[in-house]
């Protein structure tokens, strides 16, 4: 059934009933020396390239590759479009590696036909805070398909990571592998739904109009919540105590420091926006809320080329009720032009996604350990990681 995913170090299909595995690594690290020292063989035709992001050109390949052979939905009507900037933001956090940045290129002609990346991260599994990779933007061109290139690519990466004397990855994936840790529902926020009609993202509901459709999602122009205001560098050190102590209620949740707050939440235009609660009265920062751009393209359509979506990243409702910290974020998310704000239902999401008028989306997003085994899974109420 699975050629390649048999043969690695992930919960398989026929093992999940046996609940007599004890939580934690599934194989013991082997020494540095005894790590394969040369990359993996590819096709003769290709080669492989060590990615340099500050190189503009570079990533002007790098998002080309991906703006046209990334991930669609499931009728092929839209495919992410991660910006370059948003590109350079998710694969350059603290101490990231660059060997970690992997492209294939055609000997010939240079042409980038592939790619997979990790970054360094703490991630905690119950009380075990463990250093992984994150694997994400895996990407073979569409002329590439179905001749097992995906495999070469992760048991690359894989090879890469181990070489840093780390064992463990996280990654999500729209396709089930064996084993998910959990599996997650999309949920979908219209913003601007005459446009995500026209472009068949959603549909009038029965017994609907648009102007009723327009009017059931309408917003305030401004955010109510006093005290409502973007994050600065001065925050980074109470918004790393807030979601620090809030993350530690999850039985999975990256492990943040101020560096990595810095890096990840605080605001770049078009790339992450985040928002807190300053109390008037005595300024301490009682909530924060935040979002990262994830454009999609739309294919096959005459009028509109793009989507602009919000996908909800973390938020920490300490003070502010969670629901009123959200509708100020599906406000702010509106006043900058977003056409739909997306969420997961990870965290505490589901106490706000229907009261809040989000619907199911029919994408699912399973999420994944690699070398990690988690007995019996977890619920996505108990997942807080987000990936992008
Ligand atoms: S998920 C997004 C992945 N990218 C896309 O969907 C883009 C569009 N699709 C493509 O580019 C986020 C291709 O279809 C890809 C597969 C490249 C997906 N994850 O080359 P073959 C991430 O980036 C398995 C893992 O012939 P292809 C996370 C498949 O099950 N495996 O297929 C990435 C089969 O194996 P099996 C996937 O269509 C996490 C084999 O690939 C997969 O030409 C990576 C077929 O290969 C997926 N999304 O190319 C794992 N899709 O055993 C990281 C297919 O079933 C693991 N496959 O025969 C951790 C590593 C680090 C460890 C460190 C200690
Ligand atoms: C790794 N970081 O399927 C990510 N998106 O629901 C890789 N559906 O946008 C894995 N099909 O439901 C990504 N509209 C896996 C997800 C791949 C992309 C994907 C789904 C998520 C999506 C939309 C459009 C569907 C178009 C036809 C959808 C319904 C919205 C509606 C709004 C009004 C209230 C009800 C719901």
């Amino acid at each position: 059934r699975h050629k390649f995913w048999e043969t690695q170090p992930v919960g398989q299909f026929r093992d999940v009933a046996d609940g007599s595995l004890p939580d934690g690594a599934i194989e013991p690290p082997t020494p540095l020396s005894e790590v394969r020292a040369d990359p993996y063989p590819l096709p003769a035709a290709f080669e492989w390239f060590t990615c340099d992001l500050d190189d503009d050109a570079l990533l002007a390949d790098l998002y080309a590759l991906l703006a046209h052979n990334y991930v669609e939905d499931d009728e092929n009507m839209f495919r992410f479009n991660y910006s370059p900037a948003f590109l350079r933001w998710a694969l350059r956090p603290p101490s990231f590696f660059r060997a970690w940045h992997i492209g294939v290129r055609a000997k010939e002609s240079k042409k980038l036909v592939a790619f997979i990346s990790g970054i360094p991260a703490r991630i905690r599994a119950r009380d075990d805070v463990v250093r992984m990779a994150e694997i994400n933007f895996l990407c073979v061109h569409k002329k590439l398909r179905s001749k097992r290139l995906a495999p070469v690519l992760i048991r690359e990466v894989t090879r890469r990571v181990h070489q840093e004397n780390i064992w463990q990855a996280a990654y999500t994936a729209g396709v089930v592998l064996p084993t998910p840790i959990t599996t997650c529902r999309y949920w979908h926020r219209s913003l601007n739904p005459k446009k995500l009609i026209d472009v068949g993202f959603s549909r009038l509901g029965p017994r609907m109009t648009m102007s009723r459709t327009v009017r059931l999602y309408k917003l305030p122009d401004a955010p109510l919540t006093p005290g409502f205001r973007q994050m600065e560098l001065r925050d980074v050190a109470a918004v790393t105590r807030l979601l620090r102590s809030y993350l530690a209620r999850y039985v999975v949740a990256p492990d943040f420091d101020e560096l990595d707050v810095e890096h990840w939440l605080l605001p770049q235009e078009d790339v992450v926006d985040s928002y807190l609660v300053e109390s008037p009265e005595t300024h301490e920062i009682t909530d924060f809320c935040s979002f990262y751009t994830l454009p999609s393209s739309v294919l096959n359509n005459a009028t509109y080329s793009t989507l602009k979506a919000a996908y909800s990243y973390y938020n920490v409702a300490v003070k502010t009720p969670l629901q009123q910290l959200m509708n100020d974020a599906l406000i702010v998310a509106k006043q900058k032009n977003y056409d739909v704000f997306n969420a997961l239902d990870v965290m505490e999401n589901e106490g706000f996604l229907k009261e809040l008028k989000f619907g199911p989306g029919d994408g699912q997003l399973h999420y994944y350990l690699y070398n990690y085994r988690i007995r019996n899974g977890i619920k996505p109420s108990e997942l807080g990681l987000v990936l992008l």
